[in-house]
């Protein structure tokens, strides 16, 4: 792959609503992603392998639990930092962005937030510093869009709880220490129970073949009569709202994590573009590059901006779960467009690993389907604004 010369655009002087601690919270994400994913990247992506390598170096730039409080581990950083971490990480990759939003927003968070103190001190200084790595149990093989539907249940069997069931596509699966899992109760409430690799009965196999988020390992995770210790129900909510709350966080990071890979391709583009010389000028030089390349500049400065102005609103604990997902589903789909579009300003180029382009492409098939599908948010804004809900 060739070198990383990335440089961020920022047309409408966005730095300049920026702290300086969130600048150098950025600044720090950006160089290690530089210094340390950039150069091993593809080759992960290639062989479809997660760079353990690189856990450390995450948990060095706060990106596991960046606003979880630091008497737990965590950053005790505010929400715009959060989202620039999650911005700057997936300018590397998705795939590794995932990896740290499953373990900030999916895993953290719910324990944070729900869990009960001893749950709390056991384990999120170990997520925070990468010792234990989580996952987050929600869809199901019959059950993706509307997790309402889920069948994985456990029953009060004493001293213990007996969870069975199973869960398809989970980041982090075939890897993490502990999974934080959604099933019903016997009256068919939903509630998060933290369950332990090595329990009897608990297996992740690994889901191998995919196109996108190669370097991100994906899993089920099978439930047959696993014994789950009654202290390791979340104590703190119930029903569905629990995990989608989480998602919220997750979709929040998502809706900047998408901007880094637009950044790249654009960034990418542009230099190719003025290097490129074809009928003996650069290809910049001419009117339908220049269409593309003005597009993507446009769209990435408005995502900028849709994103700020969320980050704000989250930190001043204001913004709607409708907002979360119209940022998430514009961002990720105005990052998805540019990365097609940049894809051809490289010509053929644009098809090999020597680019991060395609490989962003592939990625981002995934990111505008996991954390509720583009249609998904598309009717979540719709029943803001109607007051009617259009899924069933
Ligand atoms: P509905 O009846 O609307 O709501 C049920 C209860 O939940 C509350 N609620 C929320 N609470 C917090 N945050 C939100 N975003 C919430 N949305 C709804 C709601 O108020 C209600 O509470 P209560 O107290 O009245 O019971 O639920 P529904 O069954 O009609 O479904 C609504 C719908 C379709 C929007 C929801 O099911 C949904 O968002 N579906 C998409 C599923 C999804 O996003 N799955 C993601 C799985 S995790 C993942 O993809 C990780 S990828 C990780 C990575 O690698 O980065
Ligand atoms: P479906 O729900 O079957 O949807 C299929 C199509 O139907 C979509 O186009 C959808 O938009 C559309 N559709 C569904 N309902 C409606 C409707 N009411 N109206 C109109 N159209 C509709 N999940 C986790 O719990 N944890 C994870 O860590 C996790 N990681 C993932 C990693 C990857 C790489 C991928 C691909 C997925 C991951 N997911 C994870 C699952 C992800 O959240 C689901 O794939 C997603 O929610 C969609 O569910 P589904 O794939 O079952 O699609």
């Amino acid at each position: 792959m060739k070198p990383d010369m990335f440089e961020a655009p920022d047309y409408y002087n966005i730095d300049e609503l920026l702290t300086e601690e969130h600048k150098l919270v950025r600044d720090a994400a950006r160089s290690w992603v530089k210094r340390e994913v950039s150069p091993i990247i593809e080759t992960h992506a290639q062989q479809a392998t997660f760079p353990t390598s690189i856990i450390q170096g995450l948990a060095g730039i706060g990106a596991f639990g960046p606003y979880i409080p630091p008497e737990y581990g965590g950053a005790g950083l505010d929400q715009i930092s959060y989202g620039l971490i999650m911005q700057e990480i997936e300018r590397g990759d998705s795939g590794v962005r995932s990896t740290a939003s499953v373990q900030s927003s999916l895993v953290m968070y719910p324990i944070w937030k729900y869990g009960s103190e001893a749950q709390r001190k056991k384990y999120l200084p170990k997520l925070a510093s990468g010792e234990y790595m989580g996952c987050f149990g929600l869809t199901e093989p019959d059950h993706g869009s509307n997790p309402a539907g889920m069948t994985t249940h456990f029953k009060d069997a004493g001293d213990h709880y007996l969870l069975n069931g199973a869960k398809l596509w989970i980041s982090n699966a075939p890897f993490a220490q502990i999974a934080v899992v959604w099933a019903k109760d016997e009256s068919g409430r939903i509630h998060g129970l933290i369950v332990e690799r090595g329990m009897e009965g608990f297996s992740t196999p690994e889901t191998h073949n995919k196109w996108s988020l190669r370097a991100s390992a994906t899993g089920e995770l099978i439930f047959d009569n696993v014994k789950v210790p009654k202290d390791h129900i979340l104590p703190g909510r119930s029903g569905l709202g629990a995990p989608l709350s989480c998602l919220d966080s997750a979709r929040y990071g998502i809706a900047w994590g998408a901007i880094g890979a637009a950044m790249d391709c654009y960034d990418t583009a542009l230099r190719y573009a003025k290097e490129r010389i074809q009928f003996d000028k650069p290809i910049a030089g001419t009117q339908l590059q220049q269409k593309k390349l003005a597009e993507m500049i446009t769209e990435i400065t408005k995502a900028q901006l849709l994103a700020w102005r969320l980050g704000v609103l989250r930190d001043q604990g204001k913004a709607t779960s409708a907002q979360i997902s119209m940022a998430k589903r514009n961002n990720v789909a105005m990052a998805i467009t540019i990365a097609r579009e940049a894809r051809q300003v490289l010509g053929g180029m644009g098809i090999t690993g020597e680019y991060s382009i395609m490989r962003h492409m592939m990625n981002l098939e995934s990111v505008i389907t996991y954390e509720g599908t583009h249609d998904i948010h598309l009717l979540i804004t719709g029943m803001d604004i109607t007051g009617i809900a259009a899924f069933k």
